[in-house]
């Protein structure tokens, strides 16, 4: 018998969870995937240097571990029995005890956990909670990773949406971002042409000298979590220096008189006592950021991380960006309005899935948090959404991790019943003993019987999986379509084609949303059978089909970005920035209203040499988590037998050779490292890169070849990160409720 071959445009697999969005084609032969290449339109522009291609994808995929079956569980929480059943008995089940559950606490007894961005559906889950009568008690890592930072830029610029043309860019400040690693690892390879083309200035902060770091042409090797008052330093000699772009200061900032005076706090003398930075380096780097221009100020997630007042960083570089003009020129960073603007039409966002009308306004305040962590809930929602509203014509995205309760709130009130209780549980995307601060008290979460249910959509039995009621098999990126607008953080819609059905029972996240509503009787909300008829309809506006998009686009962008000067279509007008001032809020107003600071500051982080110097006498070393590396996508591809474990089998730490030799810690032995939370292990990696105060383990480790059972629940407790993190609110971001991963203090001793 002919083999059936068909070739599918589709968008990475590893994608959208690496958030670059490479475009792919892979070859299909008789339901089977052989063959994966760069899309040939694309990839000349953007290579896919990430090495997850084959022969990856087929061990990844075909894994004999990848779960197709849907579990119901037989013993206790951790025991790993599961019992076989149907899809439509585990649905059936489920809606029924939710509807209980409501009856009796209340549809605010629901929460969400959701991982990085994995799916295009985000819409999808808020429309569904909305109609629920959810008040938002969504979790997830945006309040610490970079989305926190969208919620900041609706607030100050009224947009999100950047639009950047590296190629048109003179110099770039990338600061703990690690992207030879990491975050979109595909723009390294345009930065290196850049350096070797010469007349390029690059400017990397992070304390360990990263690949990146190497080819600088200043490093500044910073204390851990101290990032704002260096940039409150930077913008001191900016303005001390007459550096900043006057013109564009005047006719579109507001504030500039405030944070002059703010700044004048911040000489930088004052400021290399906090940041071990010398003063000559922080005068040197403002220069170069404020003259070499156009300029790109790059910040990964790292000072996301660091809790108690960590939007302050980002706060800090949107005035960097605005005073030095940097937020007008191409080549810097323009921030333009939704889109995809096409002949004047725009598509379906996500915002205009979500359904937020359909919410309860009383059931607003029971969000958890919304009383105390404002920017990233409701009362921030609600201040802001008018003025963006106004100027684009559609709703603020809610659907999107820029609209999140503190994800260690949900444990409390799982544990305490406080301030309401949180009876039931979805888990999709996401794997939360592994990547959610105080892995111990996540745990006594999701064990308590007070938690009556905790359904999880997996693709493989995760410790978190083994602590659920039900596990449903997900389909993975590759058995199902995608159309993304990034959380309309994006101008954008991608476009990638479903390359394969479902294998076994798997089914797309979508249909479980969508089967929910249905059994829960708002199903005629929820018309789309499948993906490709909700990307259709999502398209329809802008004339176009999914599958043309797909195939022949892969990206909608408007032929013109929609930015501050473009002319309002109703008005004539220059649009000018969707804030309460119609300028970018150097002084915020919104912060302002919710009872902050309207202006950024530096605070040490909540464990620290100086905060704390009793806890700095027992946990002298100071520690930061994270630090990606290639092989890896956060707890994915751990599986042996897939290759990714045989590029980097073990868990490292990097530690100077002076403090390891003090220790009598030698290269690859395996060391403890302890906070006041617990203990793990990891093998020590010896390196000068690092400053000798300074420890980096990296995050998310666990071991499926050990026993799923407890107490090993594969290996969770051994050398995983979040065992040493912390969830006191003190601690927390106050603006948004963000916690502390990095720059906290630990103790290292051999094993
Ligand atoms: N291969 C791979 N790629 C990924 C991911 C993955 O898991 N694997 N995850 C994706 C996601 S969701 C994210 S958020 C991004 C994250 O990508 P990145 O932003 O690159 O995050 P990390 O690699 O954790 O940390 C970057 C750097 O921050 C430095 N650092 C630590 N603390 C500080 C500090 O206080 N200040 C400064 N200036 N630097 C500090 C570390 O030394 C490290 O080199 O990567 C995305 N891409
Ligand atoms: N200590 C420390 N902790 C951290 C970080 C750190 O730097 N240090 N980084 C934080 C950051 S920035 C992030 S973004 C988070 C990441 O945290 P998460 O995004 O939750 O990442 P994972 O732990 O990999 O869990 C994702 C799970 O979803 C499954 N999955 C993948 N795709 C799909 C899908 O399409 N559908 C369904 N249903 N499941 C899918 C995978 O099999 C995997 O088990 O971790 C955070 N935690
Ligand atoms: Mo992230």
């Amino acid at each position: 018998m002919e083999k059936q071959t068909s070739v599918k445009d589709v968008v990475c697999w590893a994608s959208p969870g690496c958030h670059d969005q490479c475009r792919l084609r892979v070859t299909v032969e008789d339901g089977r995937i052989v063959k994966m290449v760069g899309h040939p339109d694309y990839s000349k522009k953007r290579p896919q240097s990430c090495g997850r291609r084959l022969p990856h994808l087929t061990k990844w995929l075909y894994h004999p571990d990848q779960l197709s079956v849907p579990l119901k569980r037989a013993g206790e929480r951790g025991q790993n029995q599961w019992t076989k059943i149907s899809w439509e008995q585990a649905l059936d089940e489920i809606a029924e005890k939710l509807t209980r559950l409501k009856k009796t606490y209340g549809p605010e007894c629901l929460a969400v956990k959701e991982g990085t961005y994995r799916s295009d559906l985000y819409g999808i889950r808020a429309r569904f909670l909305n109609l629920f009568g959810n008040p938002g008690n969504v979790v997830g890592p945006g309040t610490v990773c970079l989305t926190n930072r969208m919620q900041l830029y609706y607030a100050l610029i009224g947009t999100a949406g950047l639009f950047q043309r590296h190629a048109a860019a003179r110099s770039q400040v990338i600061d703990g971002c690690n992207f030879t690693e990491s975050r979109e690892i595909s723009q390294w390879a345009g930065l290196r042409k850049r350096l070797k083309g010469g007349d390029y200035k690059l400017i990397v902060i992070d304390p360990r000298k990263t690949r990146i770091a190497r080819s600088a042409d200043i490093w500044l090797q910073i204390r851990p979590g101290t990032d704002t008052a260096l940039y409150m330093s930077w913008i001191h000699v900016i303005i001390e220096e007459n550096l900043y772009d006057e013109a564009f200061v005047r006719q579109w900032t507001h504030g500039f008189e405030d944070l002059r005076k703010r700044a004048r706090e911040y000489a930088p003398e004052k400021v290399s006592e906090i940041t071990w930075i010398a003063p000559d380096k922080i005068r040197e780097s403002a220069r170069i950021y404020a003259t070499v221009k156009p300029s790109i100020l790059n910040g990964g997630v790292a000072s996301d991380q660091i809790g108690l007042n960590s939007i302050r960083a980002e706060q800090a570089r949107v005035c960097l960006r605005a005073i030095t003009g940097n937020m007008a020129v191409t080549g810097g960073e323009i921030y333009t309005g939704p889109g995809p603007l096409i002949d004047g039409k725009m598509g379906v966002r996500d915002a205009m899935l979500q359904l937020a009308d359909k919410l309860p306004a009383d059931q607003k305040a029971k969000q958890l948090g919304a009383d105390r962590y404002k920017l990233m809930t409701w009362p921030g929602y609600d201040l802001i959404n008018p003025h963006y509203q106004k100027l684009y014509g559609i709703p603020l995205c809610m659907s999107g991790h820029n609209f999140q309760a503190p994800e260690p709130l949900v444990w409390t009130a799982i544990l305490t019943g406080k301030p309401y209780p949180v009876k039931a549980l979805l888990t999709w995307s996401s794997n939360p003993m592994v990547n959610c601060a105080d892995t111990q008290r996540v745990y006594r979460a999701l064990k308590s019987p007070n938690l009556e249910l905790h359904v999880m959509l997996e693709h493989f039995m995760t410790p978190s999986a083994l602590l659920a009621d039900y596990v449903l098999p997900a389909a993975s990126k590759l058995e199902k379509p995608i159309l993304s607008s990034f959380e309309d953080f994006t101008p954008l819609f991608v476009a990638g084609e479903r390359a394969i059905q479902p294998m076994g029972q798997r089914r797309p996240d979508y249909d479980f949303f969508r089967e929910m509503a249905i059994r829960l009787g708002f199903g005629e909300y929820f018309p789309w059978q499948t993906e490709e008829e909700l990307a259709d309809y999502r398209l329809k506006p802008l004339g176009l089909t999914f599958q043309e998009v797909a195939t022949q686009k892969h990206v909608l962008r408007s032929s013109e970005p929609w930015t501050y000067a473009t002319p309002h279509p109703a008005t004539g007008e220059p649009s000018g920035f969707a804030t309460p001032s119609g300028k970018i809020e150097l002084y915020s107003n919104i912060l302002k209203a919710l009872g902050y600071d309207p202006l950024p500051f530096y605070e040490e982080p909540p464990e620290s040499l100086t905060r704390t110097p009793e806890i700095a006498e027992k946990y002298p070393l100071i520690l930061i988590t994270g630090g990606r590396v290639k092989a890896f996508f956060h707890s994915e591809n751990r599986q042996p037998g897939m290759g990714f474990r045989k590029q980097h089998p073990d868990p490292l730490m990097d530690i100077h050779p002076d403090t390891a030799g003090n220790l009598g810690i030698s290269e690859g032995q395996w060391a403890c490292i302890e906070t006041r939370r617990g203990v793990i292990k990891q093998k020590a990696r010896l390196t000068r890169d690092i400053d000798p105060r300074v420890v980096n383990v990296e995050a998310q480790w666990w071991f499926p070849e050990q026993p799923a059972e407890e107490p090993s629940l594969h290996g969770v407790w051994q050398s995983n990160a979040n065992v040493l993190t912390m969830t006191d609110p003190e601690s927390f971001d106050p603006v948004t409720g963000g916690w502390p991963l990095r720059a906290l203090l630990c103790k290292v001793y051999k094993v």
